[in-house]
């Protein structure tokens, strides 16, 4: 496929002003009569063609202005339909495609899910509808008609507002829907089918009524309520935080089965994934609310940043995403504890972006090439776009941040817009030259930021002198000094932070100093005796701290930082540094066991009974074996870390086992379940602390495991205890695998965690289990959610058996990207993202990796989407 690239960017030749689509809908011969309104653009010379883009289409019939052309007239192809020589005036352009929604397996454009027709239109779906325009900068006001059997849709949903129902003969009904905002097509969306409707209202600040509506299958309805929740807990966070109120009568959201991704942001008819909407004490976990919560938020908030004001190319995608990410983490945030919520996205960050920016598929916030668009829907663009907006934040303040944000809904609302015109509103509003910060845009890579620190007892300064680099990554060499927030403080002997003066302008707003230069040295004065620099408080900024701190400065900011992200950073890094000993120990064969310095600060922890629950759960919880592999970077054996970290484990764990006992065993919340983030943070610290009494092989504790397995009231509880047993190999884990099977085996959610706790399962025979799997009658390949669950949870989360000595488990993940890619792309290019950091692995593995990626790149057949990925990934 050709390469795409930002620097070739050319308005469109025409526009379409609205659009009218009468859908006739047929499981296997939908008849989509599109009529566009086109109009040539000034630029363009009259007589210049018409190139729409298809995909996979039919065109039984094209008329302009009603006239039906002549065949000389135009070309159409499964993939373009040019019309050479079209009215220099506005005209009517009238296509009737056909399609067939239930040979549709990509999941991409209209298909069926469990008999429900819905549609998935970004990136590029909508040209699998009709030939169009199918590019962010083309908007488009939407009238949508849909027909089909009342029996078989009762319910016929489209963007926009309801503007007309209708009987008609032969048992077939209508709707009509209008959409009063204009629109890229990547927003259009059309639901048709047999589902239950969860109603509610909400009334703008404004005073504005709007229906709620939720649509599940039929008996799903009583597990809707924490997504209609979440849904109006947003609407009223984003008139108060932001000022944004909704702009339709009605929020439609659709809940289906079948789903590429977490949920679509269409006007007015979001579609979601249903498992981020669907949940009940009973099969949902604590994290499950949470994500929810957090999805729903996201979908809702994109109808200001994403949907009012859109991309004008998909290299802008983190012109939505990023700021949209930002903006659901800021509400949960303030629905929850900010401190958990920053510690829960930094581990995010870590563990999916850090590795993708130091690999073969990194790329930049803003990429400037790309083959396959759906490639780019990734953590950099997501996540470190959401960190780039917060760094915005922190260097502009508060009102600076608001007031620029502000300034951009005003002037770009119903425009499709840059990165650009994004930053010049905040350089207007708020007076700043961002010039030098748009650079976290434009360079791929994690910013390496050095802090060494010098106390003189004579003059009594404390020097900080900070460099940063960006190591190199594909296709970029070199790099530039970016600017770097860095919040800070210096902490006094007791605890307190020292009220510090630090020379002119290296500081702004008290606590944060900037980094712009790739060398700085920043002199505090008047330091009357050497302080412990907390330095990236609250992870103010995406980049890798190399800071050598004494274990006894790590153990004195765990206990005394008052920020507490710092606090849980400082336990991190202690833990790490040790695992990565220990590690080494253990691939030389030599014992190895967990410092006092670990030990010590995990006791400090279990006593400090001040510390917020949920922040002592992560607190407790060990830096993952990926985590690990990462910090390692090199010649990796994930078994040695496997060993290193099962040894930390059972020292803390037999050190402190009265400890955990205390908590594993009597800190259940009280009364009737409720997912509120109290409640969760107790059952988080309850679970990990039970991950740490009942150890491997201890009879007495794996009875306890099981008797929470039993007796849980609710799936974290449930979940956890089952995840203990099976991959601590307890006697009772074939049991417990039958008893969870039986409880859920018609609820394919929560089948889920049945396969995905089996696919991660530590141990040799993982890879036979999950082939094993693949066969099982509630697997079904063709779901993507089942996928993820077994594949990409074992490729992901199962590393010593993923990345097997033997090579077994990259032959089960490339044959099955192989199988999976003829039916959606989509789904195995993600798969195959699994290998990403191969180079990474010792010489052995990763010769094994190779070769399965090179098997996956030998298939003539692949993919545009895997074809990318492994071109890349081998680079
Ligand atoms: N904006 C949505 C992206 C999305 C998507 C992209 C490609 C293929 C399928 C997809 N489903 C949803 C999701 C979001 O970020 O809100
Ligand atoms: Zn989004």
């Amino acid at each position: 496929a050709p390469a795409i690239r930002l620097e070739d960017y050319q308005p469109p030749a025409y526009r379409i002003d609205t659009v009218h689509l009468n859908v006739d809908l047929d499981p296997s011969a939908t008849r989509v009569t599109a009529t566009l309104k086109l109009r040539r653009q000034p630029e363009t010379p009259a007589g210049s063609p018409l190139l729409l883009d298809g995909d996979e289409l039919t065109l039984t019939e094209i008329r302009i202005n009603g006239n039906p052309l002549a065949e000389t007239a135009f070309k159409a192809d499964a993939q373009q339909l040019e019309v050479s020589a079209p009215p220099a005036e506005p005209f009517d352009l009238t296509l009737v495609t056909e399609i067939n929604p239930d040979a549709n397996t990509k999941l991409m454009g209209l298909y069926r899910s469990s008999g429900t027709y819905c549609t998935q239109c970004e990136a590029e779906g909508f040209r699998r509808i009709t030939y169009f325009l199918d590019r962010p900068d083309v908007l488009s006001v939407y009238t949508t008609r849909l027909e089909a059997p009342k029996k078989d849709c009762p319910v016929l949903l489209a963007n926009g507002n309801l503007a007309e129902t209708g009987e008609l003969d032969d048992g077939r009904h209508f709707a009509v829907w209008h959409d009063p905002h204009p629109k890229p097509a990547y927003l259009f969306a059309l639901v048709a089918g047999n589902l239950a409707e969860v109603s509610d209202s909400f009334t703008t600040a404004s005073g504005k009524g709007v229906a709620l509506n939720i649509y599940v299958e039929h008996g799903k309805e009583d597990r809707c309520g924490w997504a209609m929740d979440s849904l109006k807990r947003s609407m009223r966070w984003d008139e108060e935080v932001f000022g944004r109120e909704y702009d339709l009568d009605v929020f439609n959201i659709v809940a289906v089965s079948d789903f590429n991704m977490g949920a679509m942001e269409n006007k007015g008819l979001n579609i979601f994934n249903d498992k981020y909407v669907l949940a009940d004490p009973e099969t949902a976990t604590d994290q499950d609310y949470a994500n929810i919560e957090a999805v729903i938020a996201h979908e809702y908030f994109h109808n200001w940043t994403g949907n009012r004001i859109t991309c004008r190319d998909w290299f802008q995608l983190c012109l939505k995403e990023g700021l949209t990410v930002f903006r659901d983490q800021e509400f949960s945030s303030d629905m929850r504890s900010r401190a958990v919520k920053r510690i829960a996205d930094v581990r995010l960050l870590k563990s999916h972006q850090f590795p993708e920016d130091a690999g073969p598929l990194a790329h930049p916030v803003r990429p400037k090439i790309y083959h396959e668009i759906n490639n780019f829907y990734t953590a950099t663009v997501y996540e470190k776009g959401a960190e780039v907006v917060r760094m915005l934040k922190t260097l502009l303040g508060d009102e600076g941040f608001r007031a620029g944000l502000d300034l951009y809904f005003d002037r770009h609302d119903g425009e499709a817009t840059t990165i650009e015109a994004f930053l010049a509103s905040f350089e207007e509003a708020a007076g700043a030259d961002l010039s030098q910060f748009a650079l976290w845009y434009e360079q791929a890579g994690t910013p390496i930021v050095t802090a060494e620190t010098e106390y003189d007892p004579d003059r009594k300064t404390f020097t900080l002198s900070l460099s940063q680099e960006i190591p190199p990554v594909p296709g970029q060499k070199t790099s530039r000094a970016a600017v770097i927030p860095l919040r800070f403080g210096l902490i006094g002997p007791n605890g307190e932070d020292l009220d510090v003066a630090a020379p002119e302008g290296a500081i702004v707003a008290g606590d944060v100093l900037i980094l712009d230069k790739a060398h700085q040295d920043v002199t505090f004065e008047n330091v009357a005796a050497p302080p412990v620099l907390s330095l990236l408080r609250g992870f103010s900024a995406p980049v890798r701290l190399n800071q050598h701190l004494e274990p006894r400065d790590l153990a004195f900011l765990a206990a005394q930082d008052k920020d507490p992200f710092n606090r849980w950073q400082a336990v991190q890094t202690l833990a790490m540094r040790d695992l990565v000993r220990m590690t080494h120990l253990c691939s030389q064969d030599q014992p190895a066991t967990c410092s006092k310095d670990v030990i010590d600060v995990f006791a400090a922890i279990l006593e400090d009974a001040a510390l917020d629950d949920a922040l002592r759960a992560l607190a407790l919880t060990l830096p993952s074996e990926a985590d690990i592999a990462q910090e390692i970077g090199k010649d990796v054996d994930p078994d040695a870390i496997h060993a290193a970290r099962s040894i930390m484990r059972r020292d803390i764990g037999s050190e402190h086992k009265t400890a955990f006992q205390r908590f594993a065993t009597g800190f259940a919340p009280e009364g009737p379940f409720s997912p509120d983030a109290a409640s969760a943070g107790k059952r988080a610290l309850a679970n990990r602390a039970l991950s740490y009494f009942a150890l491997p092989g201890d009879a007495a504790g794996q009875d306890t495991v099981w008797q929470r397995f039993t007796s849980a009231d609710n799936m974290t509880d449930r979940l956890a205890a089952l995840t203990l047993l099976v991959h601590d190999g307890a006697p009772q884990k074939d049991d417990a695998l039958e008893a969870y099977r039986d409880r859920y085996k018609d609820n394919s959610l929560a089948m889920d965690k049945w396969f995905m706790t089996q696919a991660t399962t530590p141990g040799p025979k993982a890879v036979d289990i999950v082939i094993a799997l693949m066969g099982h009658p509630l697997y079904d390949a063709t779901n993507p959610n089942r996928v993820r669950a077994l594949l990409q949870s074992f490729a992901t989360g199962n590393p010593t058996q993923f990345a097997r000595a033997d090579g077994a488990g990259f032959e089960l993940v490339a044959e099955s990207v192989l199988e999976i890619d003829k039916r959606n792309p989509q789904v195995a290019s993600r798969l195959l993202t699994s290998f990403r950091s191969w180079r990474a692995l010792d010489p052995q593995r990763s010769a094994l990796a190779e070769s399965a990626l090179l098997r996956v790149s030998a298939c003539e057949e692949l993919s545009r989407d895997s074809r990318d990925i492994v071109d890349r990934t081998l680079q």
